[in-house]
C-alpha cells in the first residue's frame, strides 16, 4: 500500500499513525497485568493470522509497530491486525 491508500485506511484507526514505514500505536492500561493480557490476546490473534507484532512493554506501556515483512511495508494484514487490537484494547482501556 502507498502512503496515501494507508492515510485513507487509517481513517478508521484514529489512534493509530504512519511512522517509519509502519503502524504505531502506543496503548497505556491500568497497569502491567492488564498490559500484559492485552500482549495475551493479541498474541492469539497475532498467531492465528500468522502475522506478528513488533512490540515493547513496559509496566502499563505497550508500543506497537505494524508492517509485513515479507512485502517490506504495510499491507491489508497490517490494518485487520491494527483493528484487533483496537477491538480487544477496547473493552481494557474501558474499564
Ligand atoms: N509477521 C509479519 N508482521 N510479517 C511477515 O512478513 C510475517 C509475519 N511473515 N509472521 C510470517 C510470520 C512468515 O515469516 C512465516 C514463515 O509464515
Amino acid at each position: 500500500m502507498n502512503d496515501a491508500e494507508i492515510s485513507t485506511a487509517l481513517a478508521k484507526l484514529p489512534a493509530w499513525t504512519l511512522a517509519g514505514g509502519k503502524l504505531h500505536r502506543e496503548y497505556k492500561f491500568a497497569d502491567f497485568i492488564v498490559a500484559f493480557g492485552f500482549m495475551s490476546s493479541a498474541a492469539l490473534v497475532a498467531q492465528a493470522m500468522d502475522h506478528h507484532p513488533e512490540w515493547f512493554n513496559v509496566w502499563n506501556t505497550v508500543r506497537v509497530d505494524l508492517s509485513t515483512h515479507d512485502a517490506g511495508g504495510v499491507t491489508a494484514l497490517d490494518l485487520k491486525l491494527a483493528e484487533a487490537m483496537e477491538a480487544l484494547a477496547g473493552r481494557l482501556l474501558a474499564k
